[in-house]
């Protein structure tokens, strides 16, 4: 059984969206196994966005993420992080399909609603990071 590092992100604590989205994740057949709200730091920002620290929108980056309160989740599954990113949607907006949560929720690139880790590595690293585990 695989782990990764979900993050509900500021936009979809304050647009309400929180049910919907773990809905799609619990409809899906993954399973939450801890979750957490809590305000980001930009020392933490830093070091989980450190492959972006040198793009022209780092900054709008760290403005969003510490404008309020995320949820951070662990979820379980089988393939669970390939699979989440899947059900997310493409980074881009315009590139995300519709029937994703970012392609039928988001119509911001930088504002897209959820973070999901991107490999074993990242996943392992990022619950380490946000829930010491
Ligand atoms: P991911 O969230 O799909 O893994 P990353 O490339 O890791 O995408 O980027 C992290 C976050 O940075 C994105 O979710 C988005 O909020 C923001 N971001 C990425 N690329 C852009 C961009 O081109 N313009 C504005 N914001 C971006
Ligand atoms: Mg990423």
């Amino acid at each position: 059984m695989q782990k990764t590092y979900i993050m509900l992100k500021p936009d979809a604590v304050k647009r309400g969206l929180m049910g919907r989205i773990i809905g799609r994740i619990e409809d899906k057949g993954f399973k939450i196994v801890n979750a957490k709200m809590f305000t980001l730091t930009v020392a933490q920002l830093e070091e989980h966005y450190a492959h972006l620290k040198d793009k022209p929108f780092f900054k709008d980056i760290v403005e969003y993420m510490t404008s309020g309160p995320v949820l951070g989740m662990i979820v379980e599954g089988d393939d669970v992080i390939l699979g989440m990113r899947k059900i997310m949607g493409a980074t881009k907006w315009l590139e995300a399909d519709a029937g994703t949560i970012r392609g039928d929720f988001a119509c911001s690139t930088t504002q897209n609603l959820i973070h999901g880790s991107d490999s074993e590595e990242t996943a392992e690293a990022e619950i380490k990071r946000f829930f010491g585990e």
